[in-house]
């Protein structure tokens, strides 16, 4: 019995719509995750990996239709389209609601309803909230136990009137009586993920695959958080939480933003290749940040597991990552090698013989990859050997500064200091990757990806800024660094002038002193910058990195760029706070003098 009147309500209101046979209320226990597996396995979309090589873990095969997350098929329904923002797709919320009470009829017919209380943080953070996910799914089920804390305990949390997100989710495939169900049940012809941040509801229908269907991950701890933190005054980021431990013993708490493709997980488990330094993962995709009474920035990774991108995560790229995915992991649309395990391209050599994402059989002369580009993982973070032990804490960890990156082979120094909160939100705005390499010293195609929160944030971007802004405007906060990285510059001939990975902790020594009031930083026009000294080089191989040219400022290739900046803020229109604005004329400004005195 429920003892919660408004979600017993809404249960039976959702029961009504979709017409399941039957309604389970998920208690997140062992058992519950076997039978979610017994049930995958006889509908073949699973299949257990053997035993001894890789215990207790499973391969699925998702339908070749549903194997990424849609943003063409994401929206925000807002009351007016403004307040979506250029940034999403916007849907009238009322339009929306008619358009789902139509697909959602009966959705569930000949399915199991279940219904999973979630906690999004730790259980009883003052930093966490919850959700309650109702799906039709099993793979959800699974899969949400891994990547979120589920059960009784989050009940109990809840009590009789405490608040939670609602969730509905929908394969979207209802069954006759005694018809034979699909292995992968999906409906990609009627996909939608809507959100509506104003009564703070999710209603996804259609498939069944990763941020479409674990509603806690993209769709509550970002884009609906998102919506909650701007109203609440905290944030709700795209950003992995490292901490990170110098040889005195002295640690601190980095959050970093990144485009996907940029090496988040692998940052947030570097192995760092100067002596005497660690870092530990806090969290690798998303954090929440609040701050503590006395003004200090608290985070927590509001998950409980790892959904990681398998395609190029290797011994070489990611050992932490590899050593989690020992046992116990769901691994969907990887490859499987003839001794029962899983492979990817970036694991190792390829294996002579594979069966495929599709099924089928592989050989290294195929022309086509073994796993799916987006082949997932999915394994708990409390297997990570490089996990903090502070990663639960409900307090959260205190965060001394946040890291912008993009993919930048040319004009963004190798990491770049803002002067303060304001330049460091004006260099959030803007981070971009080149669409495809610009390595002959021009500036290619940009994708602009502010905060890495382009697919994510709830609302208008621009009101988005504001918010930073006004988090910065109160005095009461103390605010944490902000840098600017970039990891990707080439040179000339297309070369990568930095080693990456390991190297990167290079650069975070060099953040943590400055955190710490120990290191130098030179003054330039645009920004503040190691000198080429305060970066430690001590063993780093090859030894002609050009630190010069990594750290440089390229006035003219900035001054290029600032046209592009205007346009691309004229898109939000009037709504761009005029801290940014005053941000981009001052380097404008400070840009065309330097140019001067050149
Ligand atoms: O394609 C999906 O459904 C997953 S997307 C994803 C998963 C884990 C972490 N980040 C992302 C992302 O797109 O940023
Ligand atoms: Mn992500």
């Amino acid at each position: 019995m429920l003892k919660h009147e408004r979600l017993a309500a809404w249960l039976e209101e959702i029961r009504s719509i979709c017409k399941p046979d039957s309604i389970v209320l998920c208690d997140g226990s062992e058992t519950e995750y076997n039978n979610m597996m017994e049930l995958l396995l006889e509908s073949g979309a699973a299949s257990k990996l053997n035993e001894t090589k890789r215990p207790n873990s499973y391969l699925i095969r998702s339908d070749p239709a549903d194997v990424a997350r849609v943003e063409s098929r994401t929206f925000i329904c807002t009351d007016s389209k403004e307040d979506a923002g250029p940034n999403n797709n916007w849907e009238d919320p009322a339009k929306m609601k008619d358009t789902l009470s139509r697909l959602f009829d009966g959705c569930m017919q000949g399915r199991v309803m279940y219904v999973i209380p979630f906690s999004m943080g730790p259980v009883g953070s003052p930093i966490a909230h919850i959700g309650i996910e109702i799906t039709d799914s099993p793979y959800v089920v699974a899969s949400m136990h891994i990547m979120t804390r589920v059960g009784k305990k989050v009940l109990d949390e809840l009590g009789t009137k405490g608040d939670f997100v609602p969730c509905v989710h929908s394969v979207g495939v209802p069954l006759e009586k005694n018809q034979k169900d699909v292995t992968w049940p999906c409906n990609p012809e009627n996909l939608y993920v809507a959100h509506f941040p104003k009564t703070r509801e999710i209603w996804s229908f259609g498939s069944g695959y990763g941020g479409n269907a674990l509603l806690g991950k993209k769709c509550f701890a970002l884009r609906i958080a998102s919506t909650m933190a701007k109203d609440e005054g905290w944030l709700a980021e795209h950003m992995l939480i490292l901490k990170l431990t110098n040889p005195e013993g002295i640690s601190r708490y980095i959050a970093g933003a990144f485009p996907s493709a940029c090496g988040k997980t692998n940052l947030a488990m570097l192995i760092p290749t100067i002596p005497g330094w660690k870092v530990e993962t806090v969290g690798d995709d998303i954090c929440w940040m609040k701050f503590s009474n006395n003004g200090q920035l608290y985070a927590i990774n509001p998950e409980a597991g790892f959904f990681g991108v398998a395609p190029g995560t290797g011994m070489g790229s990611n050992p932490n990552a590899m050593r989690s995915l020992e046992a116990n992991c769901i691994f969907t649309n990887v490859a499987e090698t003839d001794d029962g395990d899983v492979w990817w391209e970036g694991k190792s050599e390829p294996p002579s013989h594979l069966i495929d994402w599709k099924g089928n059989d592989w050989t290294p002369a195929s022309n086509e990859p073994a796993a799916h580009p987006n082949a997932r993982f999915t394994v708990s973070a409390s297997q990570c050997p490089a996990i903090a032990k502070e990663w639960e804490d409900l307090a959260g960890v205190p965060i001394s500064a946040i890291l912008f990156g993009g993919r930048r082979a040319t004009v963004v120094p190798l990491v770049n200091e803002a002067r303060d909160w304001a330049q460091g939100t004006f260099f959030g705005s803007i981070v971009s990757s080149e669409k495809t390499a610009a390595a002959d010293g021009k500036i290619g195609e940009l994708r602009r990806d502010p905060m890495a929160m382009l697919p994510f944030c709830g609302y208008n971007m621009a009101d988005y800024w504001a918010h930073w802004i006004s988090l910065g405007a109160q005095k009461e906060n103390s605010l944490p660094k902000i840098y600017y990285v970039n990891w990707f510059r080439k040179n000339a001939k297309g070369d990568f002038l930095w080693p990456g990975f390991g190297e990167n902790s290079r650069v975070l020594k060099w953040i943590f002193d400055r955190c710490e009031g120990k290191a130098e930083a030179v003054e330039t026009p645009i920004v503040n910058l190691p000198d080429t000294k305060s970066i430690d080089m001590e063993g780093l191989e090859p030894k002609n990195i050009d630190l010069e040219k990594l750290l440089k400022i390229e006035v003219d290739g900035w001054l290029e760029e600032i046209p592009l900046i205007r346009e691309y803020y004229r898109n939000y229109g009037d709504k761009v706070p005029k801290e940014l604005e005053r941000e981009l004329t001052l380097l404008s400004e400070k840009l065309e003098k330097a140019k001067k005195v050149a």
